[in-house]
C-alpha cells in the first residue's frame, strides 16, 4: 500500500510502499519510485513541484541554494525520503558530492538525490532505436521500470517521433529523466557525425531543456589528444556519444566543441537547473581495456569539467565503465573520487567478465555492487541482452531487479541508516514461517510466490512450518525455533540450550544401545 509521509511543510508528501505484516500487525516502509496513479499518458502526472519552483522567482539551482546554506523543498523531500537530516542533504549538494536533478520544467518529478552518502540509485534506459515503438509503449516502459524501482530513467529514443515521445515520457515521469542530446543532434544531420556543430547541439539542448529533461549526458571530456590512446584497444571506442565526437574531431581536426563551448553550455543548463552527466566517451568496452590510459586520461578531464560546472552553479556527476574485472574496480572508483573531487560516480555496470552474452545483467550487477560499495552513487542498468539488442519488457524488469539488488547489497555494506530494517523484516518472516509476509516484503513478490507455489501450491502450505527444500521432517529454521523455545522455557542461553540438547540426545542414544544404523548396500560382500 502506498502511504505518504509529511514534513514540516504539509505540501511535502513523500511516498513509501508500506507492507503491513500479518505476524504482529507492524508495518515496514520501503522506498517507492512508482509515482502517483496516472490518469493516462495524455493527461500526465500532477505537477507537485510547481509551487516550489514558482516560489523561486529569481530561479537558481539546487547547488546555488545549498551553497548559500538554504534547504529547498526538494532537499527537505529527499531528507525525509532517505531518513537523514536536511543538513546532510544541503552539505552534500553544496560540496558537489551529491546532485538533485530537478529541471524547473519537470514539476511532475518526486525529488531524489544521487550521492555516495545516500541510498545507491539505479537508472534504467528506455527508448526505441528507430522509432519502432509507439509513444504509449514508451510511457508504459517508463511505468514498468519505475514500478520495479528505477530511480531515474534515460530516454534514448531516436527516430521520427522523438520530440513527442520525450514529451509524453517527461509528463508521465515521477522520476528524473535523462537524455543524451547528441543522439538527437545526430538525427538532425541524418546520422552524419561530421556535420554536427555547437549551434545544432545548443538548439537541441534548449529544446529538451524546455520540455523538462532533468539531466543530460555530454561527452565533453573526450579530447583530440586522447583518441590515439584508444587505438591499440581490443574494443576501441564503444560509447555511442564518444564515437560520434571522436569522428567529428578527426574529420575537422579540431578540439571537441562540447569541450571548447563548455562554459556556454553550463550557462544554459544553469537556467533550467539541469544536472550534467559527464559522458564516458572512452570507457573500456572489454575486460582487456579496463583502467587503460585512454579511460584514465578522459577521467582526469571529466574531473576538471565538473569543477568548471560547479563554478557556474551547475550540478555534475561523472559517468564511468563499462567493462572492469573485479580486481580493478576499487582502483577505478578511488581515482574517480580523487580526480573529480568526490563528484557522484555513475557507472554503466561494469561488466566483470565478457564471457556471458545473454546474461549481462548478472556479469554487470556483480561489478555494480562492488563499485557501489566503494562509492559509486548511481548504477546504470544493463539488461540480459546487454549490447545484443533492444530490451523487451522482461529484460527491463530483469535488469532493474538485478541492479536494485546490487544497490541494496551496497547500501547494507555501507551501513546506510534504514537499509538493514528491510533485511531483518524478511529474515524474521522467513524464520517464523510467515510465508505471506515474506512474499509481500520481497523485492519481487510475484517471483517469490511463484517459486514457492511451484512445489507447494495448496493454501495450507502458506502456513506450514517447512518448505519444499528439506520437507517436513528436517527443517533447519524449525530446529532453530525449537532451540529458542527450549532456551526460553528453561531460562538458559541458546548456547546452553544447544549443549543441553546435545547431552539429552547423547543420553537417548546410549540408552538405545548405541546402535549405529548405516544404509545397507547390496553386493558389498
Ligand atoms: C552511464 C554511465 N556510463 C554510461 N552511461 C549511460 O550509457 C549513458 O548515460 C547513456 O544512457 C548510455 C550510453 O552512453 P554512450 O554509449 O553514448 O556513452
Amino acid at each position: 500500500m502506498k502511504v505518504y509521509v509529511t514534513g514540516p511543510r504539509t505540501d511535502i508528501r513523500v511516498p513509501f510502499r508500506e507492507v503491513t505484516l500479518a505476524g504482529d500487525g507492524s508495518a515496514v516502509r520501503l522506498y517507492d519510485t512508482s509515482g502517483p496513479a496516472p490518469d493516462g499518458p495524455a493527461v500526465g502526472l500532477p505537477p507537485l513541484r510547481a509551487p516550489w519552483v514558482a516560489e523561486r522567482v529569481a530561479g537558481g539551482t539546487q547547488l546555488r541554494f545549498a551553497r548559500a546554506g538554504m534547504a529547498t523543498p526538494e532537499m527537505e523531500f529527499v531528507a525525509l525520503r532517505e531518513g537523514v537530516p536536511v543538513s546532510t542533504v544541503v552539505d552534500e549538494i553544496a560540496a558537489g558530492r551529491a546532485v538533485l536533478p530537478a529541471n524547473a520544467n519537470h514539476p511532475e518529478s518526486e525529488p531524489m538525490i544521487i550521492g555516495k552518502r545516500f541510498l545507491v540509485k539505479v537508472n534504467a534506459n528506455i527508448g526505441s532505436g528507430s522509432g519502432t515503438s509507439s509513444v504509449d509503449e514508451e510511457v508504459e516502459k517508463l511505468r514498468w521500470a519505475t514500478r520495479w524501482g528505477a530511480d531515474t530513467v534515460m530516454d534514448l529514443t531516436t527516430g521520427e517521433r522523438i520530440h513527442e515521445t520525450r514529451e509524453a515520457i517527461v509528463r508521465n515521469a515521477p522520476v528524473p529523466i535523462g537524455t543524451v542530446p547528441i543522439y538527437e543532434a545526430l538525427e538532425r544531420v541524418d546520422g552524419d557525425p561530421t556535420r554536427l556543430s555547437w549551434e545544432l547541439f545548443r538548439d537541441t539542448v534548449i529544446e529538451q531543456a524546455e520540455q523538462g529533461v532533468d539531466y543530460m549526458t555530454v561527452h565533453a571530456g573526450l579530447l583530440m589528444r586522447h583518441i590515439p590512446l584508444a587505438v591499440g584497444r581490443i574494443a576501441g571506442i564503444v560509447s555511442r556519444g564518444g564515437s560520434m565526437m571522436a569522428a567529428w574531431c578527426l574529420a575537422h581536426h579540431q578540439e571537441n566543441f562540447l569541450y571548447t563551448r563548455f562554459e556556454d553550455l553550463c550557462r544554459i543548463l544553469a537556467q533550467y537547473d539541469i544536472t550534467l552527466s559527464l559522458g564516458a566517451g572512452l570507457r573500456p568496452g572489454s575486460i582487456a581495456d579496463a583502467n587503460d590510459p585512454a579511460q584514465l586520461a578522459e577521467l582526469r578531464t571529466l574531473g576538471e569539467l565538473a569543477w568548471v560546472a560547479r563554478r557556474r552553479d551547475v550540478q555534475a556527476m561523472i559517468e564511468g565503465p563499462g567493462h572492469v574485472p573485479m580486481h580493478k574496480i576499487k582502483e577505478n572508483v578511488d581515482l574517480q573520487q580523487e580526480w573529480c573531487r568526490e563528484a557522484p560516480f555513475y557507472t554503466l555496470g561494469p561488466l566483470t567478465t565478457d564471457i556471458a552474452p545473454g546474461y549481462d545483467h548478472i556479469t554487470s550487477a556483480i561489478g555494480a555492487a562492488m563499485g557501489a560499495m566503494y562509492g559509486t552513487a548511481m548504477l546504470c542498468y544493463i539488461t540480459p541482452k546487454g549490447a545484443l539488442g533492444l530490451p523487451n519488457r522482461e529484460d527491463v524488469k530483469a535488469g532493474v531487479i538485478a541492479y536494485k539488488i546490487a544497490a541494496h547489497a551496497a547500501d547494507l555494506a555501507k551501513g546506510h541508516p534504514g537499509a538493514r530494517a528491510w533485511d531483518d523484516a524478511v529474515s524474521k518472516a522467513r524464520f517464523e514461517f510467515r510465508w505471506e509476509d515474506q512474499f509481500d516484503l520481497a523485492i519481487d513478490s510475484e517471483a517469490a510466490r511463484t517459486c514457492h507455489d511451484e512445489a507447494l501450491p495448496v493454501p495450507q502450505a502458506k502456513v506450514a512450518h517447512f518448505c519444499s527444500m528439506c520437507g517436513p521432517r528436517f527443517c533447519s529454521p524449525k530446529i532453530g525455533q525449537e532451540l529458542q523455545r527450549y532456551a526460553a522455557e528453561h531460562g538458559v542461553s541458546i548456547d546452553a540450550a544447544v549443549a543441553a540438547g546435545m547431552s539429552e540426545k547423547s543420553a537417548e542414544f546410549v540408552a538405545s544401545g548405541g546402535a549405529v544404523y548405516l544404509p545397507v548396500t547390496s553386493g558389498s560382500g
